[in-house]
């Protein structure tokens, strides 16, 4: 770990967090931890989180860490000891609060996907630009970019290492709604989530292939589809991903699952694939990067390991090898534990925290920018639109 050595306190950065959810508990370990960790300089103060529900965003603000709580948004984004708002409610409500926030003065952290439609995704980048002439940031909260594996990826790719990109692929793997019983959560409803699979972990698979990659998208062809079509509606609160549901069903307005092809703007192929009905697989992003002198591939549920080969090596001895992306030199690492004493998925908040936290500080612009989380916000509508006009050809047999 790292040691202060400095006499003088930092100044502090009061957060005001909305949502207690599975985003919220995650974003809480990041806020409480970054200022542990590393040696920033403002020191994050959880001051205030904000939900509907009275009882309940009071036991998550004991449990969080949280010095006080608000059950109106409203409240809590114009409060005096609020810095930096961070948004971690259903898509529906990221705009009006983001707007709200960074009119009130605020510096916005927002949960992916940025919006639930590119409308709305435009209006929080125009307010984000006007905010930031008064001094204020804003950032989507894209957190695998903070994998240590993921960062150094990016590193290798800027450095030259792969040389030209020609293919890249992507796919995102949960369970988690493999059951037809599973009930309609937010998740499940188009007016909340905004669309299904594509939007929870297409959006991330389609940032990382755009940071990693360091361009956009600028063409793309898919199939979607919704293989369990009512669900029983929800019996009581859900936690997480867990939830129950009662007798009477609901419509899914969402995909279950969506697979695209696409062209990045130097030329090279991508593929994407993002559902959460692939039995056995929890949480499994892998992704692979062929370059003319080298790939790279990964898998998130080994998060510590990046595979590498360099094509520039002589062939009988060439091939994938392990690195173990734990090393001080590694990106985030230099705070942590000695060399191969691991890290996993929370840490990614953590860094996320880190980050801007030295943006606001030093007044940079942090990334992903709402500019970032517009672009994949206008890749996943055309994702939509590809999809939705279901240009598929049918293989014909040639007549004997
Ligand atoms: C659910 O699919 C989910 O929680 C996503 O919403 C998150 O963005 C991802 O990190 C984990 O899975």
């Amino acid at each position: 770990m790292e040691q202060r050595d400095s006499e003088a306190a930092p100044p502090t950065l009061g957060v005001g967090m909305v949502g207690y959810a599975f985003m919220g508990a995650a974003h809480s370990q990041g806020w409480r931890t970054a200022g542990r960790v590393f040696d920033l300089p403002m020191r994050p103060v959880l001051a205030a989180i904000g939900g509907r529900d009275a009882a309940a965003v009071r036991a998550a603000a004991v449990k969080h860490g949280w010095a006080a709580a608000e059950t109106d948004w409203r409240d809590l984004v114009t409060r005096d000891d609020v810095q930096l708002v961070d948004i971690c409610t259903p898509g529906d409500s990221h705009a009006e609060i983001a707007v709200a926030a960074l009119e009130a003065g605020k510096h916005v952290l927002c949960e992916k996907p940025l919006a639930n439609s590119v409308a709305e995704a435009e209006t929080m980048v125009a307010a984000a630009e006007l905010a930031r002439e008064r001094g204020q940031l804003a950032m989507v909260g894209f957190n695998y970019r903070r994998v240590p594996a993921i960062a150094y990826a990016r590193r290798l790719i800027a450095d030259g290492r792969l040389g030209t990109l020609r293919h890249v692929r992507f796919t995102y793997l949960q369970d988690w709604l493999v059951d037809p019983d599973f009930p309609l959560t937010w998740r499940l409803e188009r007016e909340h989530a905004g669309s299904g699979a594509l939007g929870d972990l297409g959006a991330h698979i389609v940032d990382l292939a755009q940071y990693l990659a360091g361009e956009p998208l600028v063409g793309v062809s898919a199939l979607s589809e919704t293989f369990v079509r009512e669900r029983p509606l929800l019996a009581g609160a859900s936690a997480g991903l867990s939830a129950s549901g009662g007798v009477e069903r609901g419509a899914v307005t969402v995909d279950d699952a969506a697979l695209f092809t696409g062209r990045l703007a130097s030329g090279a192929l991508a593929s994407f694939e993002a559902t959460r009905m692939a039995s056995g697989r929890k949480n499994a992003l892998r992704l692979e990067i062929n370059g003319e002198l080298g790939s790279l591939a990964f898998d998130l549920e080994r998060l510590n390991e990046l595979s590498f080969h360099d094509h520039t090596e002589p062939a009988a001895s060439s091939g994938f090898r392990r690195i173990l992306v734990t090393e001080p030199e590694h990106p985030y690492l230099e705070a942590w534990w000695p060399p191969g004493h691991a890290l996993g998925y929370e840490h990614t908040f953590a860094h996320q925290a880190r980050d801007l936290v030295e943006a606001i500080a030093t007044g940079t612009d942090p990334a992903p920018s709402f500019a970032d989380g517009l672009q994949v916000q206008r890749v996943l509508a055309a994702v939509e639109e590809s999809a939705e006009k279901n240009a598929v050809f049918t293989p014909v047999p040639t007549a004997p």
